[in-house]
């Protein structure tokens, strides 16, 4: 699909809410507002805006945990304050306040993710099955993380897709790390994307902060797997600004991440160089980047209203540990 003018702003405008959302929940749990932990995403937003925002609706989406699924799920049409209220512990949130640090939105074809990792493997496996034998031309998106990829579920689940030609987009967020633990101490090989040829599908490796990159490399895996063709794998090369989670160390193995390597990312900011590319061919005017910039804000303001101001959720159906007033 090529892109228009509104297409890319649109692209701009969801790196823009998934960046602000994010910076404003790390806010709100440093202020106490929130009511447990969070892995932002700060960085790589342009994975999951790149890759969700022109599914369809009927597409299942299985987000990534960074930013809670905030890059992914806010371009499938999920909603910003149900996102924000759930993080608030309220009856509003996507899961009405008691358990969402993975966004759902059934809508949307967001089914909510799961604690552990590598569990979207088989669970998305399933639906491709399900997808397939529905035949109306749906798609999965199975997003996950480098260090995910080295659990033994991925293989039974890429295998058997691969088998039963499901409809797949694997979607592999590489950040360089998974928690503490580097990557290349963890994966014998430069690129996660090899292990599609152990499967018999596409394996490509884009520029995770290059948000055009990702998004015309997962449409022709998407466009591939409604054609009948099967899965393909796409490994994204990106990077996280903050700690794994919100208070914890910003560590490789016990030493500080490099600081020169978090700079060298920072340079590739993917909201900076998709607006400065946007600048240079004239679909942006720095009239229209403060516009949109106000409006996202604007949202997110709401989002955190809606959020504050949503009941707590009945006490009677939360479990113990959760509930706090
Ligand atoms: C099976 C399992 N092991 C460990 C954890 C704790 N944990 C949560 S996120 C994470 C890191 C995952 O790394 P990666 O897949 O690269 O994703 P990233 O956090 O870097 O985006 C770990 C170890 C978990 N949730 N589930
Ligand atoms: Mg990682």
């Amino acid at each position: 699909m090529k892109l228009g003018k509104k297409e890319l702003i649109m692209l701009y405008t969801n790196l823009l809410r998934a960046r602000r959302a994010d910076e404003r929940i790390v806010k709100a749990l440093q202020e106490g507002k929130v009511v447990s932990f969070y892995h932002s995403g700060q960085g790589s937003e342009a994975v999951g805006v790149g890759a969700c925002s022109f599914l369809r609706n009927d597409d299942y989406l299985y987000p990534h945990h960074r930013g809670h699924g905030l890059a992914y799920i806010l371009p499938k049409g999920a909603s910003m304050k149900a996102h924000m209220a759930e993080h608030f512990g309220r009856a509003t949130g996507m899961a009405g306040g008691v358990a969402g640090f993975h966004g759902v939105d059934p809508e949307h074809g967001i089914f909510g993710g799961g604690g552990t990792i590598g569990s979207q493997f088989p669970v998305s496996a399933g639906w491709g099955l399900g997808a397939k034998k529905n035949n109306r031309g749906q798609v999965v998106l199975c997003c996950f993380g480098d260090g995910s990829s080295n659990r033994g579920t991925l293989h039974e689940a890429m295998n058997l897709a691969a088998v039963w030609k499901l409809p797949i987009v694997w979607i592999c967020e590489n950040n360089l790390y998974a928690q503490f633990m580097p990557i290349k101490d963890a994966y014998p090989r430069e690129d996660i994307a090899d292990l599609a040829h152990g499967y018999n599908m596409p394996g490509v490796v884009v520029d995770g902060q290059d948000v055009i990159a990702v998004h015309e490399a997962v449409s022709a895996a998407v466009e591939r797997a409604r054609n009948g063709a099967g899965p393909s794998l796409i490994e994204c090369k990106t990077y996280r600004y903050r700690s794994h989670s919100e208070g914890s160390a910003d560590i490789a193995h016990a030493e500080p991440r490099p600081a020169e390597e978090i700079e060298a990312w920072k340079k590739r900011d993917p909201i900076k160089l998709f607006q400065e590319h946007l600048l240079k061919e004239g679909i942006l005017t720095t009239a229209d980047v403060e516009r949109i910039e106000k409006e996202v804000m604007a949202e997110v303001d709401e989002a955190e209203k809606f959020a504050l101001e949503s009941p707590r959720p009945d006490p009677s159906i939360l479990p113990k540990l959760l509930y706090q007033e």
